[in-house]
């Protein structure tokens, strides 16, 4: 068995293979990459499935890509955190800062990579228009939209907490052997590299089942994930992840031990902290986007471009981060005006231990180009308002506004299961075809 990294020195060798010149460069080049909204999730799914694809045979080096460019990293304390506890710095990661630009003349040249997607099944932005068609496979919780090859490999699609859940299940077999110490003098090391990867493959997991503990959103893939890494680490022991998945998210529920814990209080803290960031930042935090150009197959059309920012504090903390109601729609239009929008989206999310004991949603929805879109989006509402989203008026309709080929609404959002995971889809229908 070959000697295994530390997460560091397989992101410098991934590095060196990135950055190489053309001629010294071994094609093709095989990435692994997330989601444009490049949360933890994706991050760290992409870091560890890349790890383990270059570490399990034929131990073809997996270049592991953050969708996002450099300087984003830093909207992003938590993913600092996880990554601190293996050993890595932002630094060390490699982002589309340092993806060679795309060409014929020793750049780099699309036939000459591959491409696996985590915690998303079509290639979007810019990155799907230069390299969609070389997608080899993905490990996804997302639903899924057909595109990724019926016979890729892997081809893993399944409803999960975390995408980095279903991750280290294809990977855990592979993990088990490289962490078995067998190897004399090298075990201590051997241990603590698998600690590390333990952590980063923790982040997620617990940030995005709420330490196990939301029913809504717990899955046997992330008990069993959880319980995977969990074992590669000695100074928790004996945790017990049977029987969880049976709070909700009013609750806290002590399923994790008090270190794992530790752990997510550290990480989910700076994850809501937005209060040093300007609007606009936490609007492009945790970012989507999708054009009806690619719902409709129309390779000719731009379509109408959706945008979906998800917020982890409630609108009255954006309002009054704003200064007010008005100045904080004069901020919105200002941000989908320079995203190009025609449906602009915002969900927030706001935790119990911040809202007296209850966690909520809220979903702002604003169709900004015409009548058509306007119709679409009420269409949304009435479709899925109800029984699906449980939206009622938010602050006495302070924030909604109709006219001009415009239409605006702010809402509260009882139905909490749903989130833009699954609000995506339904908006991206209601505007299929206008
Ligand atoms: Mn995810």
């Amino acid at each position: 068995m070959a000697p295994q990294k530390t997460l560091q020195a397989f992101l410098a060798t991934a590095r060196a293979a990135l950055t190489a010149p053309p001629s010294k460069r071994s094609t093709p080049l095989h990435f692994v990459v997330g989601n444009e909204s490049a949360d933890l999730d994706s991050l760290c799914s992409a870091l560890f499935l890349a790890y383990f694809r270059s570490h399990e045979p034929p131990h073809t080096l997996h270049i592991p890509l953050c969708h996002l460019p450099r300087e984003d990293l830093a909207l992003r304390p938590e993913l600092a955190a996880v990554l601190r506890r293996a050993a890595v710095a932002p630094d060390d990661v490699l982002t589309l800062s340092e993806l060679p630009p795309p060409g014929p003349d020793g750049l780099l040249r699309p036939e000459d990579t591959r491409w696996l997607l985590v915690d998303h099944n079509v290639m979007t932005g810019a990155l799907g228009r230069t390299y969609g068609g070389r997608v080899v496979g993905c490990i996804d919780h997302h639903e899924d939209e057909g595109k990724v090859p019926r016979d890729a490999a892997p081809r893993v699609i399944e409803k999960a907490g975390s995408c980095m859940s279903l991750v280290v299940e294809q990977c855990a077999e592979a993990w088990d052997a490289l962490a078995k110490t067998d190897d004399g003098g090298g075990s201590e090391d051997r241990r603590v590299i698998n600690e590390q990867l333990a952590y980063l493959a923790l982040g997620p997991i617990l940030i995005d089942t709420n330490a196990l503990g939301s029913k809504d959103k717990t899955t046997a893939h992330d008990e069993r994930a959880a319980a995977v890494a969990e074992a590669k680490i000695r100074s928790v022991s004996s945790v017990s992840v049977s029987g969880s998945g049976t709070g909700t998210d009013n609750e806290t529920k002590e399923i994790i031990g008090p270190d794992l814990k530790r752990f997510f209080d550290e990480v989910s803290a700076l994850k809501e902290d937005i209060s040093g960031m300007s609007l606009r930042d936490i609007l492009r935090k945790d970012y989507k986007e999708w054009t009806t150009a690619e719902d409709n197959d129309d390779n000719e059309g731009t379509g109408l471009r959706l945008g979906m920012s998800s917020v982890p504090q409630p609108f009255a903390f954006l309002v009054d981060k704003a200064g007010g109601e008005e100045a904080f729609v004069r901020e919105l239009e200002r941000w989908s005006a320079s995203k190009g929008l025609d449906v602009t989206a915002v969900l927030t999310t706001c935790k119990a231990a911040a809202n007296g004991g209850k966690f909520s949603r809220e979903l702002l929805v604003w169709a900004r180009t015409g009548p058509e879109v306007a119709a679409a989006v009420k269409r949304f509402a009435e479709r899925n308002g109800k029984e699906k989203l449980g939206l009622g008026m938010w602050g006495d309709g302070r924030l909604d506004a109709e006219g001009g080929g415009s239409w605006r609404r702010c809402w509260t959002q009882a139905e909490v299961r749903n989130s833009r995971k699954q609000i995506a889809p339904m908006l991206r229908d209601a505007l299929k075809g206008v």
